[in-house]
């Protein structure tokens, strides 16, 4: 094992590269466009520019089109579709907007590479295993803790979700994207879009971070292995780029094994070297991780019963499903998973138990599920529903073959919002009903509103409210997550860096505020991540 200090080269490193100079760009310039573009752009358009959930914009493209500094400057500043207004929502100014139309009409920057060894030499264990607890230390309930992702902070806060008090800030890397958890709940695991994986543990008095790794240049998933048997013995990280998935030791993170997503797209033949891992989940069923590769649209099943270090090859099944796959959750029963193709307008249903394509269902525009939202509906069983950035629409799709076959991959109601925009929809079974956010619609009203729909009569009005304050504070409400007995819902304040907001605390039957977690340290919360339904894949 060996101890590095550079574990923040992340940034600085994707944007180094070519130092093509163009549209009257000083290298200086160049390097800000492409630290810009990496932390706006990148994720939707590719790092090579080539698009995915947001559109082809390579500079020959755009001039072909006509597409001028003047008209990419417009759409930078005002939004486009579920594309952020980076100019009306002040997060770009109009130099830096300038900067952008100009630099998207350059040559693509040749993006670095990221080696096996460059993960081992940025690979540190703060606490060895031997040196941890193997018991809870704390007398707190762990179980119902809350990982709370402060974006912009780098942080991700854990919160006592029976106290609500703030139990310890824990150093992550830049842009913390999600969380999940080890089988017992004991460990979170981290991933930053920075590519910098982290284990963090909740057994000790003030949470731990135990080890960390720099996995990639840019990244958005990470699992554990959870079959029977392999409980916490890897974690796997999905890659943007390089383009691969990295397999690593689970309580060490030690990079074990890296593999290659590039590939060929079937239906075009075209060669990608920007193919990316998108979500990733952890099978039930059997020793596999599902893992949805984007561009090429295949769906990994990755096999981590036989991993042999010695060099033999790793068993990795791939299903031909939809372009553009992104995120997705697992069905009531933990056997079907279903992800968005989001550019493609369609959801994907795969079956972890016989490890085949089982549907792929058109929906609205760009669904994004993050995991769904499971329930029991009256008249068509248990379902799953995704709502959509660029539709007023949320899907609910019938996901039991065996009780309700006519309705089992279908959507089985097509229900209204008021708003476009929105990121993501949550229940719980101890709540009647579905929460909504609409975080990346076009006006501040829509993006501090919530509204919630009637599970058993999906015909009713639902219940729309403006959270108090959070349009002064310019804040987004984002992300749903319920407590370990579904007797609440969080919903985060997503603000400003240099303003702390809130988390709302809200009953989960009767839909009133109970709280708002406030403090100095809550800035730029984004995702959290309840313990118990994280371990549990309760959604
Ligand atoms: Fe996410 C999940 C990718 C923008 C917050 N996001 C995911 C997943 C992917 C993804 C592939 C599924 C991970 C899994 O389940 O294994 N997200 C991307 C992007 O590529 C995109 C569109 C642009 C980008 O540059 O990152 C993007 N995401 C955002 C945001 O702007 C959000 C709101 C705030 C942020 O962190 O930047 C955001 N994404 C989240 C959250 C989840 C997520 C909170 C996990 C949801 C869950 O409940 O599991």
């Amino acid at each position: 094992m060996r101890w590095s200090k550079a574990l923040t080269v992340g940034l600085a490193a994707l944007a180094l590269g070519a130092l093509a100079v163009a549209q009257g760009l000083t290298p200086e310039q160049m390097e800000e466009g492409k630290k810009i573009y990496f932390q706006q752009c990148a994720g939707c358009h590719g790092v090579l520019r080539k698009g995915a959930t947001g559109k082809n914009l390579e500079p020959d493209k755009l001039k072909a089109a006509g597409k001028n500094v003047d008209y990419l400057k417009a759409i930078i500043t005002n939004g486009f579709g579920g594309m952020p207004a980076w100019g009306k929502l002040g997060i770009l100014t109009p130099e830096q907007i300038d900067l952008m139309a100009k630099f998207l009409l350059s040559p693509v920057p040749e993006p670095p590479p990221w080696t096996f060894e460059d993960i081992k030499n940025n690979w540190v264990v703060y606490v060895p295993v031997s040196k941890r607890p193997t018991q809870p230390e704390t007398t707190r309930n762990w179980q119902n803790y809350f990982g709370v992702i402060l974006r912009d902070m780098g942080q991700v806060a854990i919160v006592d979700g029976d106290t609500k008090e703030l139990v310890g800030i824990v150093p992550t890397g830049y842009a913390t994207h999600i969380l999940r958890s080890s089988k017992d709940g004991r460990y979170f695991y981290v991933i930053g879009r920075d590519g910098k994986a982290e284990i963090i543990d909740l057994w000790t008095k003030k949470p731990t971070l135990v080890a960390e790794a720099k996995v990639c240049l840019d990244a958005r998933s990470i699992d554990t292995s959870k079959y029977e048997g392999y409980e916490g013995k890897y974690a796997v990280v999905g890659c943007y780029w390089p383009s691969n998935f990295v397999i690593l030791d689970g309580q060490t993170l030690e990079p074990l094994k890296m593999v290659s997503t590039q590939g060929y797209v079937k239906s075009t033949g075209e060669f990608l070297r920007e193919n990316r891992v998108a979500s990733i989940v952890s099978s039930h069923f059997s020793p596999e991780w599902i893992l949805n590769i984007k561009e090429g649209g295949q769906t990994w099943l990755v096999d981590y019963a036989n991993i042999d270090l010695k060099g033999k090859p790793i068993n990795v099944r791939m299903i031909d499903t939809e372009r553009f796959l992104h995120d997705g959750g697992w069905a009531m029963d933990k056997r079907y998973f279903l992800v968005a193709a989001n550019a493609a307008k369609k959801i994907v249903v795969i079956d972890a138990k016989t490890g085949e394509f089982v549907a792929s269902i058109p929906v609205g525009d760009k669904p994004h599920p993050g995991r769904g939202a499971n329930w029991v509906h009256p008249k068509y069983g248990p379902v799953w529903a995704t709502g959509h950035i660029k539709d007023n629409k949320i899907a609910v799709i019938g996901t039991d073959p065996k009780g309700h076959p006519e309705y089992a991959w279908k959507v089985v109601k097509m229900i209204e919002t008021p708003y476009p925009g929105n990121l993501f929809i949550k229940t719980h079974e101890k709540s009647p009903w579905l929460i909504v956010d609409f975080t990346v619609a076009p006006t501040p009203e829509a993006n501090a509103t919530l509204c919630a729909w009637n599970k058993e009569d999906l015909e009713k009005d639902p219940i729309c409210w403006e959270v108090p304050g959070a349009k002064k504070l310019k804040a987004r409400m984002v992300h749903i997550e319920f407590n370990k007995d579904g007797s609440e819902f969080w919903v985060s304040a997503w603000g400003n860096k240099d303003t702390p907001t809130f988390i709302a605390v809200y009953d989960s039957v009767t839909l009133k505020e109970k709280t708002r977690i406030t403090g100095d340290w809550v800035r730029t919360p984004t995702g959290k991540f309840n313990v118990w339904n994280t371990a549990n894949d309760i959604y």
